[in-house]
């Protein structure tokens, strides 16, 4: 961020003293606290928080923007839980358009990128009743047969509490097996908003916030990296948001295990909180900001650009955004089916790059745990690299 953006708040005479005093803490690389979170959230106007989250970004970062090679498996869009945001599990609401993938078609899945340079395999879904801790462990066993340098970043902590209680282990017994035959992360989902009392009006019968953090701590203490998300913009308010990323930094404190923040704007469509209206778009970039000012101990804040679309997903990039997520394709339904703004999702890395470029970013591929594969600033796509890592 140029000096004079930083200077400019320092030296405004109008702004509030409590603001002016957060913005010397973060100009300083120090930590705010719960009551100054919410003080961002309250009183921070889109401009400022911007600034100090841009600030955050471009100190750690400057402006390199990641992004990855991955595509989606989801095994099933039945599952035995009933969220109340969730548009996409079909199991306990109507039965038409549900799907359960057998083996050989998640296989089959990994097998059409076969000569691909992707590098990651995301695979969550519903929480099936019947495929169990076995099933998956063998799937991921095969998956590595087929491609042994495939990262597979696999299961919520939702599905993980569920397969492993079944199978009647420890969280850590279930965990070391999956890693034996081949997980290799954990994505963020499940974790919605920490508070108890919204995750009991919004999603009561899945894992507790303790479970959550618990198997993610353990995983962390097993040398798997993991990420978080948070599901905002529904019911939940402030104070909500910003103990949910409390929670987070304590862990990450202990651990270090995450890799990456993901704030999940809440989408309306087709579920039962349709009536509660989506968050504004200033309010999605401020979320971003503060999310990057409040967890100083995250290296990445992810924007999950099929879910906000392409333009959304540029704009974050100058709030306290740095990373695109990958150029998945339409595998993935758990956002088109909740209305999100890509209906097919699906990006070639040559329009992500251009993307990334357009807002003047300097694109990154990475891989999951964000070691850089290639330099895209000086690309060419029609002919060869002309600089790469
Ligand atoms: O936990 C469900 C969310 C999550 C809705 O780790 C919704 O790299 C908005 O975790 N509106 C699953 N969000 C997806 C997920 C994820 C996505 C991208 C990257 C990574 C990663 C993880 O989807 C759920 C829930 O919070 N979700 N329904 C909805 N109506
Ligand atoms: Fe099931 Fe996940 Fe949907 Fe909840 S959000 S109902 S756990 S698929």
């Amino acid at each position: 961020m140029p000096i004079s953006s930083a200077e400019s708040i320092l030296q405004d005479s109008n702004l509030d003293p409590q603001l002016k005093k957060i913005a010397l803490k973060v100009f300083k690389s120090e930590r705010i606290t719960p009551t100054e979170g919410l003080l961002l959230y309250e009183k921070g106007e889109i401009g400022f928080v911007g600034i100090l989250a841009n600030f955050i970004r471009e100190k750690k970062h400057g402006n390199h923007t990641f992004f990855n090679r991955n595509f989606h498996i989801e095994p099933t869009n039945m599952c035995v839980f009933d969220c109340k945001f969730c548009s996409y599990s079909r199991l306990l609401k109507q039965k038409e358009d549900s799907w359960e993938l057998s083996e050989k078609q998640m296989l089959d899945i990994v097998r059409k990128y076969e000569g691909e340079p992707v590098t990651e395999v995301h695979i969550v879904g519903g929480v099936h009743p019947k495929l169990g801790l076995a099933f998956f462990a063998g799937v991921l066993k095969k998956i590595k047969e087929i491609r042994p340098d495939l990262h597979i970043k696999g299961f919520t902590a939702v599905e993980l509490e569920y397969m492993v209680r079944k199978a009647k282990m420890t969280i850590a017994e279930g965990l070391q097996l999956l890693k034996d035959h081949g997980l290799d992360s954990l994505p963020g989902g499940g974790a919605e908003i920490f508070d108890e009392s919204i995750r009991k009006e919004i999603c009561d019968d899945k894992c507790s916030s303790e479970e959550w953090l618990q198997i993610h701590e353990t995983a962390h203490k097993m040398g798997i990296p993991s990420n978080a998300t948070m599901l905002y913009g529904h019911i939940e308010k402030y104070e909500h948001r910003i103990d949910h990323m409390e929670r987070l930094r304590a862990l990450q404190d202990r651990t270090g295990g995450f890799n990456t923040f993901i704030p999940l704007k809440f989408r309306n469509k087709d579920n039962q909180m349709s009536a509660i209206a989506e968050s504004a778009l200033v309010e999605d970039l401020r979320n971003y900001a503060i999310a990057r000012i409040y967890l100083d101990n995250f290296g990445h804040i992810k924007a999950y650009w099929p879910m906000i679309g392409r333009i959304t997903a540029q704009l974050s990039l100058n709030f306290g955004v740095d990373d695109l997520d990958g150029t998945i394709d339409d595998t993935t339904k758990i956002y088109t089916m909740a209305g999100s703004e890509e209906q097919n999702p699906a990006l070639s890395t040559q329009q992500l790059v251009e993307l990334i470029k357009q807002v003047e970013r300097h694109p990154i591929e990475r891989d999951t745990l964000y070691n850089i594969l290639t330099d895209y600033k000086e690309y060419d796509f029609a002919g060869q690299n002309t600089a790469t890592v």
